[in-house]
């Protein structure tokens, strides 16, 4: 039975729009569900200009299917999309020990659960409230439509140079989803709205990852670094990666509309569960550690290697010599990666200790990569020991 009497599509629309806010998102706004064909063709030239390497996953196939709506859900005809904060104060520092930073967005529980939790509430109460089963596709970045793109039809903001959707209340820290739907909603129009002049963010990034005002090369983003990558970290950008152990926030933190944006109201991403670990508890972690610790958080993507092979990147560039004994005894690590960075740390890091550490392992080490890093480290650690005396 239907609760909703009126059948007015304005009345539609503000009412979808209640319903979203009172589930807890903080921006809501309505796409026409016509294809994305724009940014469909943006995205496959991307893709051939080996911006998008690194991401097996993210096929032409995939993009395609993800640009049109008809695809997703047969009779789509319009996008609810949506934005739910995740911002809040800084993240504790940690005295003496030194600490890994993380990217905001991880902080906190896994946001693809909560989000999808609360589109599918959406997709329910729309159901109840019309008395018809509301035919409907949820979407939160692990699908393949392009979040960002529906975002800017829908007028939930406008695109940073950066490639983060920008709003105004919340700047950039917001997550995206989708909600694609057989309801008739009348769109709303996009922001008009740009960045201007400000190019404070393509100055900013560290690996020069920002080649063109909206474009990233994803390979050289720390974020992909540290999260989507899989194997070694290119030599060349583990200097300057710093701390940064999961993803990155430096384009948005330099972002001037993120000065005044508004913290998050939702719990899940208020919680403290990852923001600045401690780097040699991190290296040490155990399987049993790791999955206990990263169950409902977005970190867990990394993989225990991962996290591991970032917090060799982050103690080399700490500067703590207290550090070395930790990376020594990993370069007896089980995985070739976490051996391949304690041996690049120990280098950066120098000192008789490290030197030594390295000379015993490099002797007994059987992988061909691993052999290469040990090699190259310790005619780092010889030049910095030269240097020292
Ligand atoms: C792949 C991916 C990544 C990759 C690649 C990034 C990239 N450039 O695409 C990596 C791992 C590096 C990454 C990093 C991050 N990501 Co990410 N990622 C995605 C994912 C899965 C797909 C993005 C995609 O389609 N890329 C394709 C490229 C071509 O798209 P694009 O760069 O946005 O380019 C578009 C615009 O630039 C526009 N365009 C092109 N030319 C022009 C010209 C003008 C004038 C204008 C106005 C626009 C324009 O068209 C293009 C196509 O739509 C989405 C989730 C999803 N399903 O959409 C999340 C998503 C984009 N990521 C997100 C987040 C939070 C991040 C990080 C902030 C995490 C972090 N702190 O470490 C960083 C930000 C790095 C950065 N500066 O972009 C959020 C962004 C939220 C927001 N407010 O924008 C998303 C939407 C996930 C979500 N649902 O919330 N990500
Ligand atoms: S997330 Fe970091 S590395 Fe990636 S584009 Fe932004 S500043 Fe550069």
């Amino acid at each position: 039975m239907a609760i909703w009497h009126n059948g007015a599509v304005g009345d539609l629309k503000k009412r979808v729009k209640e319903c979203a806010l009172e589930l807890g998102f903080d921006l809501v706004g309505i796409a026409s569900a016509e294809a994305f064909s724009e940014h469909q063709a943006v995205t496959l030239e991307r893709i051939r200009q080996g911006l998008m390497d690194g991401l097996p996953w993210f096929t032409e196939a995939r993009v395609r299917r993800g640009c049109d709506p008809q695809a997703l859900l047969p009779g789509a005809r319009s996008i609810v999309t949506v934005g739910m904060s995740y911002h809040r104060p800084d993240g504790e520092s940690r005295d003496g020990a030194p600490a890994g930073r993380v990217a905001r967005y991880a902080w906190g529980d896994d946001y693809h659960k909560v989000i999808k939790e609360r589109l599918r509430g959406l997709a329910q109460r729309l159901s109840q409230g019309l008395g018809r089963e509301v035919a409907a596709r949820w979407y939160v970045d692990d699908g393949p439509m392009l979040d960002r793109a529906a975002a800017e039809r829908g007028g939930i903001g406008w695109f940073g140079k950066n490639t983060n959707v920008l709003t105004r209340s919340h700047g950039s820290w917001v997550f995206l989803g989708q909600l694609v739907t057989d309801l008739e909603l009348e769109p709303d129009p996009p922001l008009k709205k740009t960045c201007g002049s400000c190019v404070r963010c393509i100055d900013a990034c560290p690996t020069g990852a920002i080649v063109a005002p909206y474009v990233i090369d994803n390979a050289r983003c720390i974020s992909h670094l540290t999260i989507e990558n899989r194997g070694a970290i290119p030599r060349e950008y583990r200097p300057l990666m710093y701390d940064w152990v999961f993803g990155c926030d430096i384009c948005q933190d330099v972002c001037p509309v993120n000065v005044k944006a508004a913290y998050t109201r939702e719990q899940a991403f208020r919680k403290r569960r990852f923001t600045s670990p401690d780097l040699v508890g991190l290296l040490r972690m155990s399987e049993e550690e790791f999955r206990e610790r990263f169950r409902n958080s977005p970190a867990k993507r990394a993989k225990r290697s991962g996290l591991r092979r970032n917090a060799c990147v982050a103690l080399g560039n700490s500067g703590d010599q207290g550090a070395v004994p930790a990376l020594v005894e990993a370069l007896e690590d089980d995985e070739p990666l976490v051996r391949g960075h304690a041996a690049w740390a120990l280098g950066r890091l120098g000192g008789d200790d490290a030197r030594r550490g390295l000379e015993a392992a490099v002797g007994r080490e059987e992988d061909r990569d691993v052999v290469e890093e040990m090699e190259l480290a310790l005619g780092e650690a010889r030049a910095r020991g030269a240097e020292g005396s």
